[in-house]
């Protein structure tokens, strides 16, 4: 969760996201190092006169500073391929569920189970609680079992969406008539707030996305809670 004028992103709730982080960070700093130093050719050529005239080329320079870049953008593609990867890769879920985009709300069902699955609406904010969050809280939370691989398979009713978890390192397009997969393990329990990130109609800011991770004998309980609501 993102308290306010917070500048960074949220703190990682799984293993991916902290790549992510590390990455970020890696990334940031290559870019602070660069902009320094073109800050500071800037700074000394408008406020200097140093010049040579009679220099028309140096191989040496040149060389240095084609490799250089090269090297250094080396360093930033290596990295964010591993990532890249490492994202794509689904071994063995323990559980699938799917989640399809509406206008404007989620449905999940657990396709593990013979008949689970709810809609997920946001809470209107007269229904709040207090210390619940307004428009990022779902009258239906996605529950979850903690350090577990989770499968999710996203798609969309009617118009594009997009299912985004930022904590979880997790944001998937959802798109009518297609099928796409993505997977997160949480490293902790908790509840991970997430927004449909795709502009999908007037209702675009009001379909949370509510994640909620559990101790597995907590979700146990609650998915046959909800199969003897069904
Ligand atoms: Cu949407």
């Amino acid at each position: 969760m993102a308290h306010p004028s917070q500048l960074g992103f949220q703190d990682a709730a799984s293993p991916v996201m902290e790549e992510l982080l590390h990455f970020h960070d890696h990334a940031l700093m290559i870019v602070f190092l660069i902009s320094t130093l073109v800050l500071y050719i800037i700074v000394a050529m408008v406020s200097t006169k140093l010049s040579n005239k009679y220099i028309l080329d140096s191989q040496e320079i040149e060389v240095i500073w084609t490799v250089l870049p090269a090297f250094i953008l080396i360093l930033i593609a290596l990295p964010s391929l591993r990532i890249l990867y490492l994202m794509d890769e689904i071994n063995d879920p323990h559980l699938t569920i799917k989640a399809v985009g509406h206008q404007w709300y989620w449905s999940y069902e657990y396709t593990d189970y013979e008949d689970l699955g709810f809609d997920s609406y946001m809470m209107p904010t007269q229904d709040l609680a207090p210390g619940q969050f307004r428009l990022l809280e779902a009258d239906h939370r996605m529950v979850i079992p903690v350090e577990s691989p989770i499968r999710v398979l996203v798609s969309a009713e009617d118009v594009l969406h997009s299912w985004a978890v930022p904590s979880l390192g997790v944001k998937m397009d959802a798109v009518p008539g297609r099928l796409n997969q993505t997977a997160f393990i949480t490293s902790r329990p908790g509840v991970f707030y997430g927004q449909c990130s795709e502009i999908c109609g007037a209702n675009h800011s009001f379909m949370p996305i509510v994640v909620e991770a559990v101790p597995l004998e907590y979700f146990e309980k609650w998915s046959s809670l909800m199969l003897e609501d069904a």
